[in-house]
């Protein structure tokens, strides 16, 4: 849970922290009985409590579908992001993971921690696989088919210019975007939406996520992960991995600030995605990642603690976004607020400021436009007096402890 000085000053964090709190514990208690469904379902809350909790809310059939299709990619993804396995061992899994999937006696040993469970027992994901519908089942492979390809070719391959970077972001993200479109489509729920803004949709994730991972990847052991364009970063500094030095600071944001800008061409497209979709638990779960990556961005926009650190957003603005992520009014309300943290941030000495100001405001644009966003609180404004609430606080936190060991009572009988 978000930390008690944070809880401190944004006291109307507490209640969407208890809820996402509830929602998780009993989310985690859900695990089926079969062995192999039951292993699918606490890795994927292991390796990734963001898209299980989204997950989690999706109706039965297509639940187990997603789920089978991220522990499948994330699976070919702890290939390629293990540093330590020599191009040519690598390469060859890459290309045929796409085919393991139907072998439950493949796997392949690799990654650390909760991913290496994930590789060592890779049997109860392909067995979970083969119990999948048919259509569900050509979707993954076909997925995974390109996704493997195209990391492969990156093997082997820097991410030299922006088509570089826009093509190497469709393999592992865009493709997923096409992929979920195919299950939404498949189980009914949804028109099979247009491959160019399912891929938008992967990759504003991916750029976020690439972004906001500079420092971590540039000093990955043994060998540090590159995947800013130097088409970009050229025009700040001589190599990536100056940008973290703290001589080169105004530099690192501005080219910061650039490949922010490069991520918000995706936003149009994404609001037209979104704003397609019918089913309510399909649209949650595609809208509340969405939401958080522009709250990301607009976080690290600007922000030198990008090359010192991790940047991430507090655990109650996260709760909040998904507690408060149903409807499209909801979206283009999330949207509007970030844009105008980012426009507030835009210094205009920047050399990139008209540019990144004009996208800003073609996306407020859109969110006006739809005429949607009635009554709502904002999520960058302080929108309640703090001094009445600090009893009322103390009162929580106090019924929260009861409630934690009451939940850890509870749990330990199991
Ligand atoms: C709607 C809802 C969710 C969506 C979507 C549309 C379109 C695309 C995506 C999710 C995928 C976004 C990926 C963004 C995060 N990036 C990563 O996890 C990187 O790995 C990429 C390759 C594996 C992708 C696995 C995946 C991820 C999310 C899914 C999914 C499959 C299946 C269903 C739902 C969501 C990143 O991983 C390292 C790390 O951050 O841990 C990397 O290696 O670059
Ligand atoms: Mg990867």
């Amino acid at each position: 849970m978000g930390s008690l000085g944070a809880i401190l000053r944004h006291p109307s964090d507490f209640y969407p922290l208890m809820k996402l709190k509830m929602a998780a514990s009993n989310a985690e208690k859900q695990i089926p009985p079969q062995p192999h469904w039951g292993f699918c379902y606490s890795m994927l809350h292991k390796v990734s409590r963001s898209f299980a909790l989204v997950i989690q809310q999706l109706g039965t059939e297509l639940r187990d579908a997603v789920c089978i299709f991220y522990l499948v990619l994330r699976a070919l993804d702890t290939v390629e992001d293990d540093t330590s396995i020599p191009t040519d061992v690598k390469v060859p899994i890459l290309k045929a993971f796409h085919q393991h999937v139907y072998d439950n006696e493949w796997h392949f040993s690799c990654g650390t921690k909760e991913y290496k469970v994930l590789m060592d027992q890779f049997h109860h994901v392909s067995t979970a696989f083969l119990e999948l519908g048919k259509r569900y089942q050509e979707a993954i492979e076909e997925i995974t088919k390109r996704m493997g390809a195209g990391m492969a070719k990156f093997i082997c391959k820097e991410v030299e210019t922006i088509d570089d970077y826009d093509e190497y972001c469709h393999y592992v993200a865009g493709l997923v975007g096409l992929g979920l479109s195919k299950l939404f489509h498949a189980s009914g729920a949804e028109d099979l939406a247009p491959d160019s803004l399912s891929n938008s949709m992967g990759l504003f994730l991916q750029k976020t996520n690439i972004i906001r991972d500079y420092l971590e990847d540039i000093n990955e052991i043994p060998k540090s992960r590159m995947f800013w364009p130097r088409q970009i970063w050229s025009n700040y500094v001589n190599k990536l991995e100056d940008l973290k030095y703290e001589e080169n600071s105004e530099k690192a944001v501005q080219c910061l600030n650039d490949m922010v800008t490069n991520a918000l061409t995706h936003v149009e497209d994404c609001l037209t995605y979104m704003s397609a979709l019918r089913d309510p638990s399909i649209f949650r779960f595609c809208a509340i990642p969405q939401v958080m990556a522009i709250g990301t961005l607009a976080l690290c926009y600007n922000n030198i603690e990008v090359f010192r650190g991790v940047v991430k957003m507090r655990r109650g603005l996260t709760a909040k976004i998904i507690d408060r992520t149903r409807t499209m009014a909801d979206v283009y309300g999330a949207f509007y607020d970030f844009s105008c943290m980012l426009k507030s941030k835009v210094d205009k000495n920047d050399p990139n400021a008209t540019k990144t100001l004009s996208r800003i405001e073609a996306t407020q644009k859109s969110c006006r436009d739809a005429g949607l966003r009635n009554k709502r609180k904002s999520y960058i404004l302080p929108s309640e007096p703090r001094y009445s609430f600090v009893p009322v606080l103390v009162l929580l936190i106090i019924l929260a402890i009861f409630l934690a060991q009451f939940f850890a009572s509870r749990s330990s009988n199991y």
